[in-house]
């Protein structure tokens, strides 16, 4: 099993042991290309999208897929929050089953693609429907190539989420944030050690505050529209006073005790397609239930309030536009709709 699938698993106790948190490289990165390069050419109703909302790596899929309007083409499961000593399964189906493809456990297309598959079973996956094989659990490559690759099913208006002019500033700030901020929360929360825990929790917060500092005058990361980072930002701010201040001890403040990240993240999360896509109540009940190494007694907290998610973010007046020349993601399709528990 890998480092990584270790600190995530089911009972979460491995998060205890002496190596510091290491995050590994996805087992499984065949890539769904426009030319089906790696024998899995892009085609509509072909694949299918697993994650589990909870999941911040798995939330970058489901927000690129509804701002491309991908719905369609790409259909969606949606896992239990509480992974079992199989992980990921299907209990929020009928009868505990993927309806599509027949499975439990998101562990069968990963068995069907490699016999006695030995390592961690993970979120996001994209599964091939017709063999029911599991095609990638690569997070970090799954988002851009639904931007670029799968082009040619994009809904009209979809914006460019990759631009290639901006692709070297846009990779140099995700580099900066997923090292410490979307896995620096990761690397505070499983520390073994007060020193790592310190070092980790300090590079969270110097990132942070670098960032808040950028987003200060202009709506976005990077150019005048979403993109990329935008969204791998955000599913690390949406989970923030919800499950990494508490749980993961990222507590020097709290999102929304900084003005302009909170307004940004607000920004986003009313705009169609972000915070459409987020479910609080899967997010804090499989972080608190699941991670039962450094929350032992599986409580989940009451708080925090959420309601300031829907208040007046005034983020306009920096200029900019989400979607550029294109425009927002129609309404969410009725069986993707997040259950009332899981919204503000
Ligand atoms: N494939 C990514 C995993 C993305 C990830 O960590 N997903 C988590 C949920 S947030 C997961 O599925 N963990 C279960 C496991 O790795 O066993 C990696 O190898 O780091």
């Amino acid at each position: 099993m890998s480092d990584a699938a270790q600190q995530t698993t089911a009972s979460g106790n491995e998060s205890l042991g002496k190596k510091p948190f290491k995050r590994s490289r996805s087992h499984f990165a065949d890539r769904v290309t426009a030319d089906g390069r790696d024998g899995w050419p892009v085609e509509a109703g072909r694949y299918r999208l697993v994650v589990s909302r909870a999941c911040p790596w798995a939330s970058r899929a489901l927000i690129s897929r509804r701002l491309l309007g991908l719905e369609g083409a790409l259909s969606l499961a949606v896992t239990d929050p509480i992974q079992d000593d199989r992980s990921w399964r299907f209990t929020l189906d009928l009868d505990g089953r993927d309806p599509v493809l027949g499975i439990r456990y998101l562990s069968e297309a990963y068995d069907a693609r490699e016999t006695g598959y030995p390592g961690g079973v993970s979120v996001p996956a994209l599964v091939d429907v017709p063999s029911g094989k599991l095609v990638t659990n690569d997070y970090q490559q799954l988002t851009l190539d639904l931007a670029t690759q799968w082009s040619a099913l994009h809904r009209p208006g979809a914006p460019d989420l990759y631009p290639e002019p901006l692709r070297e500033e846009i990779d140099a700030v995700m580099e900066g944030i997923y090292r410490d901020v979307n896995n620096g929360v990761y690397r505070a929360g499983f520390a073994s050690s007060q020193g790592e825990y310190e070092d980790a929790c300090r590079d969270v917060f110097r990132r942070l505050e670098e960032t808040s500092r950028r987003l200060a005058d202009r709506r976005y990361l990077v150019g005048d529209t979403i993109t990329e980072a935008d969204i791998r930002l955000f599913t690390t701010l949406v989970r923030f006073d919800a499950v990494y201040h508490g749980h993961f001890k990222c507590n020097l403040w709290k999102l929304t005790e900084d003005p302009v990240l909170w307004a940004y993240a607000r920004d986003l999360y009313q705009t169609p397609g972000f915070g459409d896509t987020v479910d609080f109540d899967h997010i804090k009940r499989h972080y608190y239930q699941v991670h039962t190494g450094i929350n032992p007694t599986a409580i989940v907290p009451l708080g925090p309030d959420l309601a300031g998610w829907l208040t007046p973010h005034h983020r306009h007046k920096l200029g900019g536009s989400p979607f550029g020349s294109g425009t927002a993601p129609g309404p969410v399709p009725e069986r993707e709709e997040v259950p009332p528990e899981g919204r503000p």
